[in-house]
């Protein structure tokens, strides 16, 4: 499907230090090694409802490597889904009576333009559940064939599933230890309790089809896809396998993510899905975690509707470690538009001190794991001495502008 408005990137003098960042799997923090053509998977909406800043803060964070990357010299094929076919669509759907199709079409719309308004570079594939059905049947055929995938034995609805143990490696991308992959499991839209399962963390691959719920013909019977096997194929159909970068927030760790490497792994014997998992840490509102079922929402489009800047939401949501599980308040967007002014005086005078210095700690920052917090103190350290003690670089505002614009995707 179609992705959104490309976003101008400039051209900065001199360059950073390689890219390092957090690995779950490995749990260190370590080189990311792209070839000339640098690889990512980001997995993308459910579109039952509008983007809101726990959102817009993950795609932010794979923003940064992306602009990272091309700064390097990198081309980048940047790949993300979009979940649009899915229970929580039909329960929205059902609800408000509209069409499952049109509800996910308007907020697919809605997420384009809020990713166009915060300057986030769109994806050169960007690829619904829906357009990826037959990659998803070939997948199942592949893993019933063999072995790592069997149909329960239930005459209604025979549904498919993924043996846990079809790989020996299973459980290295979340390292979490068995009581807690039970309890997340049955958290996260697992169902261990459906008879005929071999195992109770087996994940669904193919779902029957039941009556009021859309489905597609499949040489083992109609049906329509599991959740894990669809980002497993469309992924691994574009990036291939040891791809650098499978992306997303820290709650798709276990199981999503943890399923989405298994089963492409039973099909790709020997060799790991993603070079590098990294997690964006949840954004909450006021001391609770932000998500459409608790209805604590902050919607980009809200706030832009408001009249916010998006320069200064993504400065807010920059001003924390992506890692690090932050909430976002009043004051984190008061402080956020404060900058963003600081930032503007500063950059607004004819002359300030030389920003060579400032732009290569900006880029160290950011290639040290998106220290952001780091990145954001050196340009107000720029800003502050310009504002308050001047300098004779003519230059020097036009770098910082570029610098911010190019590396933060902030429009000075
Ligand atoms: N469609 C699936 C992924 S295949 C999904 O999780 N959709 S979602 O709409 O629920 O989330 C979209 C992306 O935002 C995912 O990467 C998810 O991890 C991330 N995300 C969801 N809630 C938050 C939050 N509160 N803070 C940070 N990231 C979040
Ligand atoms: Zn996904």
């Amino acid at each position: 499907m179609q992705s959104w408005s490309d976003t101008a990137l400039p051209t900065i003098p001199g360059a950073g230090p390689p890219l390092r960042l957090y690995d779950t799997a490995d749990r260190q923090v370590r080189p990311v090694t792209p070839g000339p053509t640098a690889t990512m998977y980001v997995c993308g909406i459910t579109p039952y409802d509008a983007t809101h800043l726990g959102h817009a803060a993950t795609y932010l964070t794979f923003d940064l490597v992306n602009r990272l990357w091309r700064d390097a010299g990198h081309e980048v094929h940047y790949v993300q889904n979009v979940t649009d076919v899915d229970d929580p669509l039909f329960e929205r759907a059902a609800r408000d009576g509209v069409d499952w199709r049109d509800l996910g079409t308007r907020e697919i719309n809605l997420f384009r333009e809020d990713m166009s308004a915060l300057r986030v570079v769109p994806p050169r594939d960007y690829i619904g559940a829906v357009e990826s059905v037959d990659e998803v049947i070939e997948f199942v055929e592949k893993l019933l064939a063999s072995g790592a995938a069997y149909t329960v034995e239930d005459a209604e609805y025979p549904d498919i599933y993924f043996r846990a143990d079809a790989t020996e490696q299973f459980g290295y991308e979340s390292g979490y230890d068995r009581a807690t992959m039970d309890r997340l499991f049955a958290e996260r839209g697992g169902d261990p309790d459906r008879p005929g399962k071999r195992d109770t963390i087996d994940a669904l691959l193919w779902r029957a089809a039941r009556p009021d719920e859309p489905s597609w013909p499949a040489p083992f019977g109609a049906g329509r896809p599991g959740w894990h096997i669809e980002c497993a194929a469309i992924a691994l159909n574009r990036v291939g396998p040891e791809f650098d970068i499978q992306g997303g927030g820290s709650d798709l760790i276990y199981p999503h993510h943890e399923y989405s490497a298994a089963h492409a792994e039973a099909l790709i014997a020997g060799r790991r899905f993603a070079r590098h998992y990294v997690h964006a840490g949840l954004i909450g509102l006021d001391g609770e975690k932000m998500s459409k079922s608790r209805g604590n929402l902050v919607l980009v489009s809200k706030l832009r509707a408001a009249g916010v800047d998006p320069a200064a939401i993504r400065l807010g949501l920059l001003a924390g470690h992506y890692r690090r599980d932050r909430m976002w308040t009043d004051a984190v967007l008061a402080d956020a538009t404060t900058r963003l002014d600081l930032w503007r005086r500063a950059t607004a005078l004819a002359c300030g001190p030389a920003a060579e210095d400032t732009v290569a700690r900006l880029r160290q920052h950011l290639a040290d794991d998106l220290d952001t917090p780091k990145a954001l103190a050196a340009v107000d350290n720029w800003a502050n001495q310009a504002l308050n003690y001047g300098g004779r670089d003519s230059a020097a505002p036009g770098l910082i502008t570029t610098a911010v614009d190019g590396l933060l995707g902030v429009q000075l």
